[in-house]
């Protein structure tokens, strides 16, 4: 499995299938996700019983039934992903339309059992929901389920080879996002990031605008043809809540930390505006998308050197270390070591022969990181073209935590083999990075110096600041964008125009120069063209932070947030697996409880994390109109 796409649903992790549980237990067993199913509450009647019995054998069916159609799919994905062809693309779509066919038939086999939902016992009732949203329905018609396919994989295909051209022997030549994203963080020259912005958005969001145009109406038939409304309906409904509850609570969690993203926000511009001028970078309005250091200003940490409150403290950056003395497989091993002085398990030894650490030379393949349990049975592996670099060793971090995760429940049922919620997935790796200190790199021989002052404290503060603070409102907007064309609120002459009214709104960023209603910006981001739900990531932003502070708490640690390293201690290891280990058996509530003690996702462990570095900012900010 790797995280899932929503076309694929298959188990990789840059995506998690897209999202499991449910409401059961929270909404009473008759919650219904929009689902077009006959109401629940039906008296008994006699043959309770064997309906009973027959829906329990159904689930144990669907498992082995779902488990083969997601093997399949993704171990034909992985093949396509790792060497883009004619005839693996050809493979993965095959199977992948067969994997839809398949999940659309059991749910439409399950809808006989709503009537004794509340009789089943909690794990059969719970599989039955989860199959819901186990992928991407298909459509009635076989020929559209086929070309939803086809698309499907064309549009990942068309992200992971980049810009191609026809070289002289007629063969493609093509660079991929690697290329681009070096310039852009290396380069402070305006008009050079300006073509390196423009060339990656002109072709592979232009070439993904007619395929994304037609994804989205066999998309949505196929949701429909299961009971949903449309697609934005469908992944908004499985967070165990209803799905307008669900759109509330991520404008909740985005209004507790608007503030101190303004701050960040305020600070960078005027840094900005001093580097460039006003001409390129205004004193109140957006700044321009190409200047942050990364494709869709979603974080800004290349920018880090311009933004360093205090010169001369002590580095930051472990990215000289690891260019030295550092090799991928390494980087790796750094991480495996994390995790196992928690407590965890090594990484199997097919982990090592099985997994892309670099891109395979001669090949196309698609270099977004993704991590994955090929056959839902312990085959973990990742998928990365790593740099010796810090944003990289962070990432192999984020992409451990999800194969621990798929570790910590492969024996489950499939339908189980999944994060509490699909924010739980993203934020596991990511609540290790908070773990990599100053200290606790030091102690890895990757920094040879920590001061231990306020001024180190700001610094270090705003290095994560930068990778994690930019990179809210971006979480949040990809899918208030999806949800708005899925529903049909937006319509595709509309579709880049609202991209960039709701980066504007929520970023405080621009187009560098004007856009057409024929670009197609958001293409230019990988899951939108690889259709990978994206507020999984805005959760993980929150909920990996509230992870720590738990974790911290359980390693007995008791001093500022922003400090603690959870590195070998192994009672926050023991804290984590079981949690881990839950899968999406119960709903998220349950799983974040356990760990916790809350029952809803907040913001609150962030603003504290942070508060040395939001009083800095603040009295930098002070005198300035701030927003824009
Ligand atoms: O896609 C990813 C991971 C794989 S699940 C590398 N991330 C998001 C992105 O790159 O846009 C991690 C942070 C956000
Ligand atoms: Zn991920």
């Amino acid at each position: 499995m790797k995280l899932i796409p929503l076309l694929l649903l298959a188990a990789a992790a840059c995506g998690g299938p897209e999202k499991p549980e449910t409401a059961a237990d929270r909404h009473g067993p008759d919650w219904q996700p929009q689902a077009a199913s006959p109401p629940a509450d039906k008296p008994a009647i006699n043959g309770d019983d064997a309906l009973i019995a027959e829906a329990k054998q159904f689930v144990a069916d669907t498992d082995k039934e779902i488990r083969r159609l997601y093997v399949d799919a993704s171990v034909t994905e992985w093949a396509n992903e790792t060497d883009i062809t004619k005839e693996h693309g050809e493979a993965a779509a095959k199977s992948s339309a067969e994997q839809s066919t398949g999940i659309t038939k059991a749910i439409k086999a399950a809808r006989k059992f709503d009537p004794i939902l509340a009789k089943l016992d909690p794990a059969t009732r719970r599989q039955l929901l989860l199959l819901k949203f186990s992928g991407q329905p298909a459509p009635d018609d076989a020929k559209q389920t086929e070309e939803l396919a086809k698309i499907g994989e064309e549009m990942t295909a068309t992200y992971g080879k980049g810009v191609c051209e026809t070289g002289k022997a007629g063969k493609e030549q093509c660079k991929d996002i690697e290329v681009w994203s070096k310039e852009l963080q290396k380069s402070r020259k305006p008009a050079a990031l300006l073509k390196t912005w423009q060339t990656w958005h002109d072709a592979v969001g232009r070439a993904e605008r007619p395929l994304f145009v037609r994804y989205v109406e066999l998309a949505n038939a196929g949701a429909r043809g299961v009971g949903f409304k449309d697609v934005a309906s469908m992944w908004k409904s499985g967070y165990d809540m209803p799905e307008d509850a669900f759109a509330a609570e991520t404008d909740r969690l985005w209004s507790q930390v608007k503030p101190l993203y303004t701050q960040l926000h305020c600070y960078t511009r005027r840094t900005l505006n001093k580097m460039y001028g006003d001409k390129a970078v205004s004193k109140s309005g957006p700044i321009p998308s190409h200047l942050l250091g990364n494709m869709w200003a979603q974080s800004w940490d290349y920018l880090y050197p311009e933004l360093e409150p205090y010169k001369g403290v002590a580095p930051v950056d472990v990215t000289p270390t690891l260019e030295k003395s550092y090799d991928p497989a390494k980087m790796v091993k750094m991480g495996e070591a994390f995790y196992t002085s928690l407590g965890m398990d090594p990484l199997p030894q097919s982990f090592w022969e099985r997994s892309m650490l670099t891109k395979p030379a001669g090949k196309e393949a698609v270099c977004h990181a993704s991590a994955w349990d090929v056959t839902y049975s312990d085959d973990l592996r990742i998928k990365m073209c790593i740099n010796k670099n810090q944003e990289d060793l962070y990432t192999i971090h984020h992409e451990l935590g999800h194969d621990y995760y798929f570790h910590a429940y492969y024996k489950l049922p499939v339908l189980f083999q999944q994060g509490a919620n699909d924010g739980f997935h993203e934020a596991i790796g990511d609540t290790i990075q908070l773990s990599m200190t100053p200290e606790y790199l030091k102690q890895k021989g990757l920094l040879a110096t920590v001061a231990k002052n306020d001024k180190a404290t700001i610094n270090q503060q705003m290095h994560v600041a930068l990778a994690k603070i930019a990179f809210l409102p971006f979480g949040l907007l990809v899918d208030k964008w999806r949800w708005d064309v899925f529903s049909g609120a937006v319509k595709p002459d509309d579709y880049n125009k609202h991209w960039w009214d709701l980066k504007k709104e929520y970023q405080g960023v621009a187009a560098p120069i004007e856009r057409a209603a024929t670009d197609f910006d958001p293409g230019a981001k990988f899951h939108v063209a690889s259709n990978t739900p994206y507020m999984r990531y805005f959760l993980a932003a929150v909920l990996q932070f509230q992870f720590h502070r738990a974790l911290c708490k359980k390693a007995g640690f008791t001093g500022p947030l922003n400090e603690c390293s959870i590195y070998g201690n192994k009672d926050a290891g023991a804290a984590f697996q079981k949690m881990l280990a839950l899968g999406a058996s119960k709903p998220w509530q349950d799983a974040l409880f356990e760990l916790t003690g809350q029952r809803e996702m907040d913001a609150s462990a962030i603003l504290e994390y942070f508060a040395p570095l939001e009083k800095w900012l603040e009295e930098q900010n002070k005198g300035q109109t701030c927003g824009w």
